[in-house]
Order: structure tokens, then sequence, then C-alpha cells
């Protein structure tokens, strides 16, 4: 067995222990010889004990030795590593097509020295409807529409972000030149088309002299910026409580370019926005005086925008979390 041990080799990163179950442990051959010692003479037992006790010391140097050596092994397989190696690259995350709209949005407007303001999408009844001239039997009021959270007092998830502006209207400090990007919530059946949430972005422009021609020349440049100087904008009358007089603005069919198309209904145009002069009825509300003040107001649907940007035709994708559409803008900013 001495010679067993001494010879022991095993080219195996267990070897260590290996060696130890085949020796040393409680199933070990060096163990079981221990337990003869009882079948031993009482005169030879002396002997004995320490022939295997000799024989236990060389099994347990032989497995430091076996051990050490394992370890030297590793360490020279580690130093073979070379570490001035790039690394794995990671795979790059990609910011969101509504992020990146809004962004766009938001920077353009920027550049017309428009700041960003922001608010709570939990509201009260003022800020989201009253102060905003919405009598109350207004449809938009209605259960059907708005997500009621409590009833006295009123909460409720704001349903545009109209109630930013009101917010910012009462500090009192005029001029006012804002944007209000954000989530906005409405109690509708989700489809293609409407979602139960979705982005808003509005404007607010309150300043003296401010007039309908300031609010068309400014919204020009936006559709410019965003989609290209060979763009026609036009203007429809239209119907808004917050607004007078109001007005739906429409850009020339990005997809024929205006000769007509699925996408514009055949038409050559297609709505992307509302807007108006402020009511002087909201100006009051908020604490401004509407004989020396007036202002512009519009607000559009992110998603909307983002659609015909980059035609998409089903807005729940924005919801849906699916890499393979998300993947597809990773190299836009
Ligand atoms: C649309 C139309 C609009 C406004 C939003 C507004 C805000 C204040 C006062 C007056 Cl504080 N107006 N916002 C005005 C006209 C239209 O949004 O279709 N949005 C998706």
């Amino acid at each position: 067995m001495r010679e067993e041990i001494k010879n022991f080799s095993e080219n195996d990163q267990n070897a260590a222990e290996i060696f130890r179950i085949k020796f040393i442990g409680s199933n070990g051959s060096v163990k079981s010889l221990m337990s003869e010692i009882k079948n031993v003479a009482p005169e030879n037992k002396r002997e004995m004990g320490k022939v295997l006790n000799d024989l236990k010391l060389l099994a347990e140097s032989k497995h430091e030795e076996i051990k050490k050596s394992n370890g030297d092994q590793q360490l020279s397989a580690a130093k073979s590593i070379d570490l001035t190696l790039p690394g794995d690259a990671l795979p790059m995350g990609g910011r969101h097509p509504i992020s990146i709209v809004r962004n766009k949005i938001v920077s353009i407007f920027q550049r017309l020295g428009f700041a960003v303001a922001e608010g709570p999408e939990i509201e009260d009844d003022w800020h989201n409807f009253t102060a905003l001239n919405l009598p109350e039997n207004h449809p938009a009021r209605d259960m059907q529409d708005t997500f009621y959270i409590n009833e006295n007092p009123v909460w409720l998830l704001r349903t545009h972000t109209s109630s930013v502006q009101v917010r910012e209207m009462e500090k009192g400090v005029l001029p006012i030149r804002i944007i209000c990007p954000g989530r906005v919530y409405r109690n509708e059946t989700i489809s293609a088309r409407a979602h139960c949430f979705f982005n808003q972005v509005e404007g607010l422009y309150i300043a003296e002299n401010v007039s309908f021609a300031d609010l068309k020349q400014t919204l020009y440049f936006f559709v410019q910026e965003m989609f290209g100087k060979e763009i026609k904008i036009r203007f429809r009358p239209s119907y808004f409580p917050f607004t007078e007089p109001s007005a739906e603005m429409d850009i020339s069919c990005l997809i024929c370019g205006g000769k007509g198309c699925n996408v514009c209904k055949h038409t050559g145009w297609v709505e992307i926005l509302g807007c108006g002069m402020v009511h002087p009825k909201v100006l009051e509300n908020c604490g401004i005086d509407p004989k020396k003040y007036a202002g512009f107001a519009f607000g559009m649907g992110i998603e909307r925008i983002t659609m015909l940007k980059y035609q998409i035709k089903d807005l729940r994708i924005f919801s849906e979390n699916d890499v393979r559409f998300l993947k597809q803008f990773t190299s836009a900013v």
C-alpha cells in the first residue's frame, strides 16, 4: 500500500479528492487497515500501531502534495489567460419609438423658446375639467370617457396634459411659453386606433398680442422640422370648449405626397393636431386678464405622429413590449 500511495497519480482536477476517498476517507483503505488492529495479537499491537500510523502520515503528506500541485496547475492555467483581450460586447438597448418622437417634438419647440412643464397623472376635477371651461354636463366628464379614482373629492386619471398648463397659468408668471409631454388616460375600448392610455404633447403660449398668425407659423415651423420642408398644411374650423376660435390642422399625406392613398383615405391630407386661441374664460379661471393677454394652445397625440412617421398600422404594438418590434429602433436616437 505504501508503494501504491507513493506512485498515485491522477490527471484530473479532482485528483486530491479521488486520493482522499481512496485512502484516507472513512471507507478508504488506510482506515480499513486501522480497523483490523483489533484482530492482532496483543504483543504485536504496539508495532502494528506504529506501522499503520506511519502509513497514515505518508498518505496525509501525499494528499497535501497532490493538493498543492493541483493548485499550481490552476495558477499556471490562469496565467495563460490574456487579460488584455477585449471583452464580449454587451447588447445595446434602444429608445422606445414613442420616446424618440416625443424627444424630437420637444427639441423642436425648445428651439422656439418653449420650456418643458410636467404635472401629476392623478388630477382633480378643477385642473382637468372645470378650469378648462368644460361644463358640468360635458360628455368628456362621463364615466364612459374618464377613469375616476375617487368620488368626493373627485380624483381622476388626467384625460389630457392641459391640466399641467392650468397649473402653470395659476402660478401667475407671464409670459408663458411651455410644452407639456405626458401620458394621459381615457376609458376607451382598445383597438388598432385607440387605447386606454396614450401620450400627448400640448403647447401653450400666452403673452400680449399673441395672434392666430403666430399659432399658424409656429405649427408650420414644427411640421417642417418634423417631416421635411416640402410638407403642406391646412386648417379646418373645429370646436374645443377651451379654445375660441378652434381648428384642426392637417398635413399633406407623407405616403402619397397628396395624390391620394389608403393612409389619407384618398383625400391627400392627414389630421395631426387640434389647436386654437385660448378661451378668455379659461384665462380668467386661471387668474389671467383676458383684456391684457392672449394665447394659443395646441394638442397632439404622440402615437398618431409616430404611426405616420414609421408607417405603423396598429397602436397596440406600442405597449406590447415585443422585442421584434422594439429592436427595429435601436439605431435611432
Ligand atoms: C387634440 C386637441 C387641444 C388644447 C388642446 C389647451 C390647453 C389650455 C387651454 C386651451 Cl390650458 N387649450 N389645449 C387646445 C386645443 C386642442 O388638443 O386633438 N389633442 C390630442
